[in-house]
């Protein structure tokens, strides 16, 4: 039978090779996870990274767990502290490295132990230009993404940067398991739109974790 609609949540939707979104997987944990966010912020502030190139990005960051991103002048690797205080990052809480495992546990990845955990945090405006994730020693590890608040374009794109990308809308509590061919896709976000969340106002946050050694 047609069901348009099916109340079961979450549901799963494969992407491409190696990548599944797990659709509103985490939407009932959202106000935990936003206040944990919080409290990692407290303890590294939120900061707009200035690349090497000299520009100043658009979206804010913070990070946590074993490892986190630095970048100077020879370019961006994954640091045991916070190079700019000096200050280790702050712990990756359990329940985060608990959520990151079953998803990639469910996306077929069991044996998932992420070491670093970046928080990525987006204004109306805001936009991440087409990249790939390689800083990782183990490209077989996947990478885990929640997305919180306010929704965006995500735009997956192929090896290439001049590969053609799709565009999916990432919502609310969606949680995605990058692996396999998928890990070196290009991607990026578009423009965020304004907008109010009633639990992330005028935000956008989205964790990803990592096996960065
Ligand atoms: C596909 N973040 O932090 S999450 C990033 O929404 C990043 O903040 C975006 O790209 C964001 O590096 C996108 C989805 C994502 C994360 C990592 C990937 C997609 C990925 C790595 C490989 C392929
Ligand atoms: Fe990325």
């Amino acid at each position: 039978m047609l069901d348009l609609f099916s109340d079961e949540i979450p549901w799963s939707e494969p992407l491409a090779e190696g990548a599944v979104i797990l659709r509103r997987q985490v939407r009932d944990d959202a106000e935990t996870l936003l206040k944990v966010i919080n409290e990692i912020a407290l303890r590294n502030p939120f900061y707009h990274r200035i690349t090497p190139g000299g520009h100043r990005m658009s979206v804010a960051m913070t990070h946590c767990g074993d490892f986190g991103w630095s970048s100077d002048a020879q370019g961006y690797h994954y640091t045991d502290r916070d190079v700019e205080t000096g200050q280790k990052w702050p712990p990756m809480p359990e329940c985060f490295r608990q959520l990151a495992a079953d998803a990639a546990s469910q996306a077929g990845f069991p044996h998932f132990n992420p070491d670093a955990c970046l928080i990525n945090r987006y204004e109306p405006g805001t936009k991440l230009t087409l990249h790939q994730d390689k800083d990782e020693r183990d490209l077989r590890q996947p990478i885990v993404s929640v997305s919180l608040g306010l929704p965006a374009v995500f735009q997956f794109g192929g090896f290439e940067r001049s590969d053609a990308a799709q565009r999916v809308l990432l919502e609310h509590g969606d949680v995605v398991v990058w692996g396999g061919p998928s890990r070196l896709r290009f991607h990026g976000i578009l423009p965020l739109k304004f907008g109010v969340h009633p639990l992330a106002g005028a935000f956008r946050y989205n964790i990803t974790f990592r096996r960065a050694r």
